[in-house]
C-alpha cells in the first residue's frame, strides 16, 4: 500500500518536473524569438535611416551639379539655356518673330513676353539687328502716332537727337498715313501705316 503511494507521488513529482522544464524551454524559445524580432526591427530601422541619409546626400550632389551646369549654361546663353528664340546682345535679349502682324498687335505680343518692341539706339545694335533681319521687314518700337513728324521710341524718348538709320527719303508719311517704323532692306528704317503686317523684334533686359 505504502509502496504504491510512494510510486504515485514519485510519478506526480516527475510529471511536474517535466512540465516545469518544458515551460522553461518554451519560455526560452519565446525570449529568443522576441530578441531576434527586436534585432530585425533595429537592423531595419538602421538601414532605413542609412538609405534615407544616402539618398538625401545624393540629392544634394545632384542639385549642386545642376546648379553648376545651369550657371555655366547661363554664361553661354544669358537669355536662358532653354529659350532658343531669345538671342543675347549687349546686355539684352531679342526675339525675332516668326509671324507677321500689325505694329499695335506686335507691341501687345512683346508685352505678354515681358518685353517691348526693340529700341535701336546705337550703330552696334543696328548692325546686330540688320544682320539678324536679313532684308525682311520687322517692326521696331518707333512711331509718330502721338504727334506727326515727332518720332518717339516706345520708352517715350525722342528719336531725333539720337542714333537714326532712316532709308534715304524716309520717313515720308506716304498717303499721310505712315506712323509706325520698321527695318527694311539693308536694315534701313521706313515709316509705314501701323496696320501693315510684318515681323517684329522684342527686346528685354537679360536676366541677372
Ligand atoms: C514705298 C515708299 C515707302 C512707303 C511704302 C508703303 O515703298 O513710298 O516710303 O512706306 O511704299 O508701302
Ligand atoms: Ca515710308
Amino acid at each position: 500500500m505504502d509502496k504504491d503511494r510512494l510510486q504515485d507521488e514519485l510519478r506526480i513529482f516527475r510529471d511536474r518536473n517535466f512540465l516545469r522544464q518544458k515551460l522553461r524551454s518554451s519560455l526560452m524559445v519565446y525570449v529568443l524569438l522576441a530578441l531576434s524580432y527586436l534585432l530585425i526591427v533595429i537592423l531595419f530601422a538602421v538601414s532605413l535611416s542609412r538609405v534615407s541619409m544616402l539618398s538625401s546626400q545624393l540629392n544634394e550632389v545632384r542639385n549642386e551639379l545642376k546648379r553648376n551646369n545651369s550657371s555655366k549654361d547661363f554664361k553661354l546663353f544669358p537669355c536662358g539655356p532653354e529659350a532658343r528664340e531669345w538671342e543675347y546682345f549687349g546686355g539684352k535679349c531679342y526675339y525675332f518673330s516668326l509671324r507677321q502682324t500689325s505694329w499695335q498687335r506686335a507691341k501687345v505680343l512683346c508685352g505678354t513676353e515681358h518685353s517691348r518692341l526693340a529700341i535701336i539706339n546705337s550703330r552696334a545694335k543696328q548692325n546686330f539687328i540688320m544682320y539678324r533681319t536679313r532684308n525682311q521687314r520687322f517692326w521696331i518700337g518707333l512711331s509718330d502716332q502721338n504727334s506727326e513728324g515727332v518720332w518717339k521710341w516706345i520708352d517715350g524718348s525722342d528719336s531725333t537727337p539720337g542714333f537714326t538709320y532712316w532709308k534715304e527719303g524716309e520717313p515720308n508719311d506716304s498717303d499721310h498715313n505712315e506712323d509706325c517704323a520698321h527695318v527694311w532692306t539693308y536694315g534701313e528704317w521706313n515709316d509705314v501705316h501701323c496696320t501693315y503686317e510684318c515681323y517684329y523684334i522684342c527686346e528685354k533686359p537679360a536676366p541677372p
